[in-house]
């Protein structure tokens, strides 16, 4: 399938607003790619797909996880947010034929992260944080921490993506702590 061909099917499953947010990633992503030596094609690819799900109804998103045998745990079944990115990853590879799969695997791992990213996996998470449409309280502090490198960058984007969800009483999903406890790990040298 041609760019111009998911552009069309994204038109028609999101809003305008999530539409542009997919495209600022898609670009987002092809410019950290560049930095940070990645593919630039597969960042665009991942950025423009990563929420193609996000605003399907619940009952859609629940029976593309359910035709691909995936079983929600506990915290996942109470956390209807992180249902796109997973049933996103699905999508693609059954309805768009995406054969990638670090390409799907950023995809399923853009709301979450999780233990040992892959470069790609990363700047998809990133680019999803720092995008030009973005404009929530810390954006500015993300993207000076995207310029200075990917691990510090994650290290901010984690710690952030934590505090909000402990502030609000949110459940953090494992891969979430997973990922943050292994960059801090990291971080201090261990
Ligand atoms: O889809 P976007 O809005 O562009 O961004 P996203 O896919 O990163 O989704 C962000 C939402 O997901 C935000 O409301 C917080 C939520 N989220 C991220 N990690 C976790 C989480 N929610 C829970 N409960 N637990 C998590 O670990
Ligand atoms: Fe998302
Ligand atoms: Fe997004």
């Amino acid at each position: 399938m041609t760019l111009n061909a998911y552009k069309r099917i994204l038109m028609e499953r999101l809003t305008e607003k999530r539409y542009l947010h997919s495209l600022a990633v898609a670009d987002e992503a092809t410019r950290l790619a560049e930095k940070y030596g990645a593919d630039p094609d597969r960042a665009y690819l991942a950025g423009l797909l990563h929420d193609i799900m996000k605003d399907a109804p619940k009952e859609e998103m629940l029976q593309t996880m359910e035709r691909f045998g995936i079983i929600l745990t506990d915290i996942e079944k109470n956390a209807p947010k992180l249902w796109h990115a997973v049933a996103g990853a699905c999508y693609v590879r059954q309805q768009l034929d995406v054969e990638d799969e670090g390409v799907i695997r950023a995809i399923r791992y853009h709301t979450t992260a999780r233990k040992n990213m892959s470069l790609l996996e990363k700047i998809l998470y990133l680019a999803d944080f720092t995008s030009a449409d973005r404009d929530y309280p810390g954006v500015e502090n993300m993207r000076k921490a995207v310029e200075q490198g990917l691990e510090t960058a994650m290290t901010e984007a984690l710690s952030f993506t934590i505090t909000d969800l402990a502030e609000g009483g949110l459940p953090i999903h494992p891969d979430t702590f997973e990922a943050y406890n292994q960059i801090a790990l990291q971080n201090r040298g261990a």
